[in-house]
């Protein structure tokens, strides 16, 4: 820490005068120790001689030494790898009919937020990108204290029961004989579990599927997962699903996609959210809400206290009430984003639970875990501290950083006029609602919950031809990594087979096995207890809005490759820049070497990056522009060749004109057929001449809204 050279001695020790948030790199400001000793060098241990030992009446030496020894704080027993930033939440109008929470009542109000984006299993070092469900956690500093919306990118959770939690995390883990592998659920001790857990299976779709590889955080969705409650200053309760609805629409990679980017970019999702902050591009969402009246809790054909279910948006659909804007990112990592303690528990008047045993669960372990890893005092830090006032008689404890006054801690009290007092105010306090119980104190599953199979199978039904080729693919991947025969067979046989019959034949093709269905109702005792009569109550059996098989409404803040080299023609290239940036999106000329080349007219073109350093993997589409000599150097280069190709196979846009179209054959590409003018054909745009590059732009900006997973060359068989 370092305080101002010409700083006046602070005239008392009042925590208040010290500003410990001043920045230690102000001009001017020389280096001290925490006491605030100036220190005239800071690169030389005190020595016995030159040549000598250290020596330990060095306290500064120690100081520093010690200190650094006891930088890290425990990571995250789960989530342990994320990223966040700031922003601010607002209400398009006035939801004071739903709730009481000041955050929902005036549209012209921005409540700031710190949102932590997360995977689930790898530790903190791991890369973005493995296959894992991503945390969705939104801390908003309400006027009436810090609500937590602790959430995930998946609607549903592979568990009922928190107490089968430490199981979950433990087998989904790296093993612990020899901590492998990182971040990865395609092992033994993970299907081990979930074979014997039928209940997963629905969240198992999910994670299969391509949502658990999210092109960027701006573009997933993100779910309270639970059913809460909101309730109105009448006392009013209403059950509530909260939604986020991305705006760039959901976007996801594919899995040999993933797997590189782990290795050319382990901080792809950290770096993306991260730069497109700095350049004006927000990250933004909306708030949904599902509102079932508490008259209709038994309306559905699942319970609404059973986290692995979704309520179909067909059933009830999502309104749109409010905006998420991510707008600034954190000043220091450790200090905001490690910090962060989130917390299902921190509520504010207007939200409340429902007792789902899963929700339940989390209100014990979350308080419990900060308590450990940040502290008793974690609410006290400035990224956890609420923005308005807080007062009661809680002290002490590792690092307390408020001079409490007085003599006062207890309540009732006289002495201090009975302050911190109850607030006075109904209205304006927290209070649970009255909800009667009534029951028998018994360890079981409500046979509610025991259907684990029809969501699982509605997510399948729900998917396009190129959704389910990826999660048979991504079933087939995993599988193939676990090596207990039984274990494979159980997952195929007792649970994949109650999921669709076509789904278990093309996996156990790609595994090996033939499958058998067993035990159709699952395996668990509640499971085989009788499942309560369902018949005449809602359901559905597809939902268009669980598939991602829709363009993306724009292109902001894409990334596409240029590939040039000497001779390239210049026009063609400064037209799709001028195109692509009028929809904010980004490009990237790549040359075999950094400096510029020479286009076509004698120009230099700026090079952004050489092509060791530019992975096909790292763009979201390719354009190969013209310019004979340029499109003759590309064709020799194997690097260009395996971009395109790569780009291919990964589904993304790809464009070429004129002489540029000679990559595309070197990459053995279909191309569309030569009409002579602009073609696009499965995302592959092609233009014949210069004169088209304004059509050729709209058709590959068109062709960059979405994956074509229809031209796949490695499909598995069916
Ligand atoms: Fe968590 N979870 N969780 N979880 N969770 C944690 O809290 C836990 C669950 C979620 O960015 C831990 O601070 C239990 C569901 C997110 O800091 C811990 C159960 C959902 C984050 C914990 C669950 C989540 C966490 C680890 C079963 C989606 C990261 C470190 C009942 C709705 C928050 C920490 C951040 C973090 C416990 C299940 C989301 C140990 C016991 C379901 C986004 O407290």
């Amino acid at each position: 820490m370092a305080v101002k050279k010409k700083a006046k001695p602070a005239a008392t020790t009042d925590a208040k005068s010290i500003d410990l948030q001043k920045d230690t790199q102000e001009p001017g400001q020389i280096l001290t120790t925490n006491q605030g000793l100036p220190v005239a060098d800071d690169q030389n241990s005190l020595k016995a001689g030159v040549r000598g030992p250290t020596l330990l009446e060095d306290f500064h030496f120690r100081e520093k030494i010690t200190h650094f020894d006891h930088e890290r704080i425990p990571e995250r027993v789960v989530h342990a790898r994320g990223s966040a930033a700031h922003g601010f939440f607002q209400v398009f109008e006035p939801l004071t009919e739903l709730s009481k929470a000041d955050l929902f009542q005036d549209p012209s109000k921005q409540t700031p937020v710190f949102v932590r984006f997360s995977t689930v299993a790898g530790s903190r070092g791991s890369a973005d990108t493995p296959r894992d469900v991503r945390g969705f956690a939104v801390k908003f500093y309400t006027e009436q204290g810090v609500w937590d919306l602790v959430g995930n990118n998946i609607p549903v959770f592979f568990i009922q029961d928190a107490i089968k939690f430490p199981d979950l995390i433990h087998a989904v883990k790296p093993e612990p004989h020899n901590e492998i592998p990182q971040a990865a659920s395609a092992h033994d001790t993970f299907y081990d579990f979930i074979s014997l857990t039928p209940e997963a299976m629905h969240m198992m779709m999910w994670v299969m599927s391509d949502r658990t590889l999210p092109r960027s955080f701006a573009t997933m969705e993100g779910f309270g997962i639970h059913t809460f409650r909101l309730v109105n200053a009448a006392g009013k309760s209403r059950f509530v699903k909260f939604h986020w609805k991305p705006i760039k629409g959901v976007q996801s990679l594919c899995w040999d996609e993933s797997q590189k980017i782990m290795g050319k970019d382990a901080d792809f999702q950290r770096r993306d959210l991260w730069e497109s902050i700095e350049r004006g591009d927000f990250p933004e969402w909306e708030l949904g809400l599902q509102i079932v009246e508490e008259k209709d809790e038994f309306k559905f054909d699942f319970d609404l206290l059973d986290p692995t279910k979704i309520i179909p948006e067909e059933l009830v659909p999502v309104r749109r009430v409010g905006r998420l804007i991510l707008n600034r990112n954190p000043d220091n990592f450790f200090a905001e984003t490690e910090q962060a303690a989130f917390h299902p528990g921190h509520v504010v008047p207007g939200v409340d639970f429902s007792n789902d045993p899963l929700l339940q669960g989390r209100l014990f372990s979350y308080i419990d875990t900060q308590i450990k890893r940040v502290g008793p005092n974690f609410a006290q830090l400035p990224i956890n501290r609420p923005t308005c006032p807080f007062s009661n008689n809680q002290r002490d404890a590792e690092s307390q950083q408020i001079v409490h006054k007085g003599r006062v801690a207890y309540f009732p009290n006289s002495l201090a006029t009975g302050c911190p007092m109850h607030s006075p105010d109904a209205v304006a306090a927290f209070s649970s609602v009255a909800e009667k119980m009534d029951g028998n104190k018994v360890r079981q599953r409500s046979p509610s919950f025991a259907d684990h199979f029809s969501q699982a199978t509605l997510f399948w039904n729900s998917m396009a031809d190129w959704e389910k080729d990826h999660i048979v693919n991504a079933f087939s991947f995993e599988l193939n990594m676990v090596e207990t025969q039984a274990i494979r067979e159980r997952f195929l046989s007792e649970l994949l087979a109650n999921v669709a019959d076509e789904l278990a034949q093309r996996v156990g093709k790609n595994i090996g096995i033939k499958p058998a269905r067993r035990n159709p109702k699952g395996i668990t005792p509640e499971a085989s207890a009788p499942i309560p009569k369902t018949q005449g109550r809602k359901s559905v059996t597809a939902s268009a809005a669980l598939s991602m098989d829709k363009p993306a409404p724009g292109i902001k803040g894409k990334k596409v490759a240029i590939l040039v080299a000497d001779g390239v023609d210049g026009k063609q290239v400064a037209a799709l820049q001028a195109a692509l940036a009028a929809e904010g999106a980004l490009d990237e000329v790549i040359a075999r070497f950094p400096g510029t080349v020479k286009t076509d007219a004698g120009k230099d073109l700026p090079v952004d990056r050489p092509a060791p350093n530019a992975a096909s993997v790292l763009f979201d589409a390719v354009f190969i522009p013209g310019g004979a000599a340029s499109a003759a150097t590309l064709a020799q280069s194997t690097l260009a060749v395996q971009f395109v190709a790569e780009t291919f196979m990964h589904g993304k846009a790809i464009g070429a004109i004129a002489e540029g179209i000679d990559l595309l054959n070197k990459a053995r590409i279909d191309l569309p057929p030569d009409a002579g003018h602009v073609t696009s054909d499965q995302g592959v745009v092609t233009a014949p001449a210069s004169r088209d590059a304004g059509a050729f732009a709209k058709a590959f900006i068109q062709a960059m809204t979405q994956r074509h997973y229809d031209r796949e060359t490695e499909k598995l068989p069916a």
